[in-house]
Parts: C-alpha cells; sequence; structure tokens
C-alpha cells in the first residue's frame, strides 16, 4: 500500500485549504478569500483501497508581522521538512511572478519529492497555462505541473495519482474511516471564526479568537454550544456585536447552521464576546487560545 504525508504549501490565498477539502470530500480546514485563515496545521486523510494520503494543511507562507503569524510560518516551515511529499498550491490566476519561481524553488530544493498545483483554472484565460509552466521548466524548476480547479473538481483525480505515484510503500497511519485529526470541538470554533472572516473587515477576525466553553450533546441528540468570541480591542467588540445584537445574531446564525450540517443534528448556539487586548503578542495567551506549538 501507498501510504505517506504531503505538506500543502503556497502562499496564503492560494486555494490550499479548498484543496484539500476537495480531496478528503469533507470540510476539515475552513475557508475564506481573507489572509491568516487557517492559523494551524490540520491534516486531512484520504483514504483508497490501495493508498492513504495524508495532507497536511498549512497556515501558509506570511511576512512575519507578530508572534501569531510568526507562530504560523514556523509551523508551515517545520512542517515542509517533515513529510514524504511536497504540495506547493500556486494560484494561477494571480500570475507568476518572480517571488513565487523563487518561493518554488526554495521547497523544490529541499530534496523532497514536489508537485505543483496550479490552482484556479476556472477563473483564468487557458492560454496563460502553458505560458507559465514553461517559465517554471525554464527557471530550472523540475516538478510536475497539474493545472487543476478545486472549485470545480477539475484534474483533482489526476493530481491525486501522481501524489500516490510519489509516496512511500508503507501502512497506512490512521484507521480508513478518519478524515481529519482535529476534534468536533476544534471544528466548532473554526465555523464561527469562518463566518467572522466573511462578515468583517480583514482587522477584526485576525484578532478574533474563539474558545469553546461548552460542547455537550443532549440525551435527544441535539447539542448545546457556547462560545466566547475573543477579541483585541473595546471597539472591536462593539462592531462585532453591532447595533442591537444584529451583526452577532446574524454571523451566529450562520455558524449555527454550517455546524447543524457538521455535527448533522440541531444546535442551540450561545456567543459571548470578550476583549483580551493584544492576546496575539503573548506567549501565555496564545497557548491559552489554542496556538501552543505544534509538532508532526
Ligand atoms: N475560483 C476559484 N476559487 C478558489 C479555488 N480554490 C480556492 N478558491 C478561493 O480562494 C480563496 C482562498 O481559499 P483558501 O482555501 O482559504 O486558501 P488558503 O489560504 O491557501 O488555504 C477562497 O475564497 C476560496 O473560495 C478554485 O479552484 N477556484
Ligand atoms: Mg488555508
Amino acid at each position: 500500500m501507498k501510504s505517506g504525508t504531503v505538506a500543502v504549501i503556497g502562499k496564503a490565498n492560494a486555494g490550499k485549504s479548498t484543496l484539500i477539502n476537495v480531496f478528503v470530500g469533507e470540510k476539515v480546514a475552513i475557508v475564506s478569500p481573507k489572509p491568516q485563515t487557517t492559523r494551524d496545521r490540520i491534516l486531512g486523510v484520504l483514504t483508497r483501497a490501495d493508498s492513504q494520503i495524508v495532507f497536511v494543511d498549512t497556515p501558509g507562507i506570511y511576512k512575519s508581522r507578530n508572534t501569531l503569524t510568526e507562530r504560523m510560518m514556523k509551523t508551515t516551515e517545520t512542517t515542509s521538512k517533515d513529510v514524504d511529499v511536497i504540495l506547493f498550491v500556486h494560484d494561477g490566476h494571480a500570475g507568476l511572478g518572480e517571488d513565487d519561481i523563487a518561493l518554488m524553488q526554495k521547497y523544490a530544493s529541499l530534496g523532497i519529492p514536489m508537485l505543483i498545483a496550479y490552482t484556479k483554472i476556472d477563473i483564468m484565460p487557458k492560454e496563460h497555462i502553458p505560458a507559465d509552466v514553461k517559465k517554471l521548466a525554464e527557471a530550472g524548476i523540475e516538478a510536475d505541473v497539474y493545472p487543476v480547479s478545486a472549485r470545480k473538481g477539475k484534474n483533482i483525480k489526476a493530481l491525486e495519482n501522481g501524489i500516490t505515484q510519489l509516496l512511500p510503500e508503507g501502512e497506512p497511519l490512521f484507521s480508513e474511516n478518519v478524515v481529519s485529526d482535529r476534534s468536533e470541538r476544534f471544528m466548532i470554533a473554526e465555523l464561527m471564526r469562518e463566518k467572522i472572516l466573511l462578515k468583517y473587515e480583514e482587522e477584526i477576525p485576525h484578532g478574533v479568537a474563539i474558545i469553546v466553553n461548552t460542547f455537550k450533546r443532549r440525551e435527544n441528540g441535539t447539542y448545546e454550544i457556547n462560545l466566547d468570541i475573543v477579541c483585541e480591542k473595546q471597539n472591536h467588540k462593539a462592531i462585532l456585536i453591532g447595533k442591537q445584537g444584529r451583526a452577532l445574531k446574524e454571523v451566529a446564525s450562520f455558524a449555527r447552521q454550517d455546524m447543524e450540517k457538521f455535527l448533522g443534528a440541531k444546535v442551540f448556539l450561545t456567543t459571548y464576546v470578550r476583549v483580551r487586548e493584544d492576546w496575539r503578542e503573548s506567549a501565555g495567551l496564545l497557548k491559552e487560545l489554542g496556538y501552543g506549538e505544534t509538532e508532526l
């Protein structure tokens, strides 16, 4: 059996998490048009009759600015060195710049087999693809390039086959019914954060963390969930809540609907917004909020 780990690497917003969700066939990582959506390393597991691919989603590559983004970068860096295969995800529709090529060269030089997913081809002119593939070859990047669309499910199977071929022979790392290493509790917090990312301007969601206080399955099968939405400033709290609590009610309602889909049961959700100043700069608070150092 082919079995191994694949680090999914690329710039913020390239489409890494979306691609993993499509491979796995379930939402294991939240997605939004904003950078810093993925903060943590998350595993997505794809098991077939004769193969198991363990995708490692990473926060992506950033120019570090605060303790949280630094830790995110470190997660990406350590992950990329400790896997069987690197899948470099490039947003084809964003164009191929010198900085993209430099990044690919950097990861290609680690001595780990690498493939390139050239994604979002559903929203770009097809004629750009061969020109970019040629540019990559000219830059000495030997990795096979797979033009794909995660959104339209295009060419995903070919990429899966390409990855499988590069994996070593071995026993599966996870049992066949596992799709992620993360708990339901974690996904609940992430779904709340996703809706906040989608609704508010970047400054607010980037300063938000979610704490799950209560996650309880009642005897009748419904769930009782209570969350703290932690933000960095009083004025962020006011914006999060909105006039007469309307903004918060709306995001909580969207989050609850997704939680119900995810858990397959009715959810009673209550939320409370708290201010903890500068939590992103404090190692202690980061740990408390679940952003401690992670190891593969
Ligand atoms: N049109 C299109 N959009 C995509 C595709 N893959 C991802 N996106 C969008 O790109 C944005 C960033 O995706 P995400 O998976 O969060 O990127 P990440 O930061 O690399 O994990 C989201 O708005 C996605 O819906 C794709 O194949 N086609
Ligand atoms: Mg992501």
